[in-house]
């Protein structure tokens, strides 16, 4: 597709965040909208990955609390990385607390969350002012899960888009289904070779989440990760991706 089509695509998206502006480009210039999903548990896989994926991704998300030797120096070397291959750091801590308590685990423990996240995930369930304590980060809110019999339902769906919309520090919402343009939409469960797993996920392929859903962003976790070469498919789920993200726009 000619590149004004490329840049009408994302640029139509109304977002305002600077976090949803740096992603948006990246996503341009390395034309990709891959976010893998770096669900392993040691700092030398995690490095590992990072470094192999980096040039095709636009984010790397993590679940730090699933590191068995967290420190900082992993963190250091993370934010090198990311500088390096240009991606950003996307915590899916999915916060879904009080406003207090979800400061706390934003900013303290031992994690420390809030100083080095770019980007981090929350349920919107305890309402529009307990996310106010996410500063300095994009938020992406969790309106729908990808999993078997999740509970987030039609009606949850709508009141939460209406509580993300409303909050000036989110970015953007994970939901399997077309959201609004003011917010950019992040995709999970997709997985090219599987329908899903026996713990209730469910998967999609790009093409689907791309073309059905109008998906900005793909995540892929177990289907890049547990491939016998991640750079390999990191760069086939990229194409693939990209490539139906162009389609989509027709
Ligand atoms: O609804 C959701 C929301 C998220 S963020 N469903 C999900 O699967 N996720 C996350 O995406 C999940 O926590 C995991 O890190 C990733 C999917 O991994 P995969 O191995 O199933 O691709």
């Amino acid at each position: 597709a000619p590149p004004e089509i490329k840049r009408l695509a994302l640029e139509q998206k109304k977002i305002k965040h600077p976090v949803g502006k740096r992603l948006i480009e990246i996503a341009l210039k390395k034309q990709s909208n891959l976010i893998a999903s770096a669900d392993v548990i040691t700092s030398a896989e995690l490095l590992k990955l990072a470094e192999e994926v980096g040039p095709h991704i636009v984010a790397l998300k993590l679940h730090m609390d699933i590191i068995q030797d967290f420190s900082f120096e992993l963190i250091d070397a993370l934010k090198k990385i990311a500088r390096e291959k240009e991606f950003l750091l996307f915590e899916d801590r999915k916060f879904g607390d009080i406003g207090n308590t979800q400061e706390l685990q934003f900013k303290e423990g031992i994690y420390k969350i809030a100083s080095w996240a770019d980007m981090i995930t929350s349920h919107v369930i305890a309402g529009e002012e307990s996310l106010k304590v996410f500063e300095n980060v994009g938020v992406v809110a969790i309106v729908e899960m990808s999993s078997k019999g999740t509970l987030t339902d039609d009606f949850y769906i709508t009141k939460a888009l209406n509580v993300a919309e409303n909050a000036s520090n989110v970015m953007g919402a994970v939901a399997q289904r077309k959201i609004s343009d003011d917010l950019l939409l992040f995709t999970p469960g997709v997985n090219i070779s599987s329908a899903g797993d026996a713990k209730g996920q469910q998967y999609n392929t790009p093409e689907r989440v791309c073309k059905n859903y109008h998906t900005d962003f793909i995540i892929v976790g177990r289907g890049i990760y547990q491939s016998a070469d991640a750079a390999e498919s990191a760069k086939e789920y990229q194409t693939k991706g990209w490539n139906a993200y162009l389609e989509s726009l027709g």
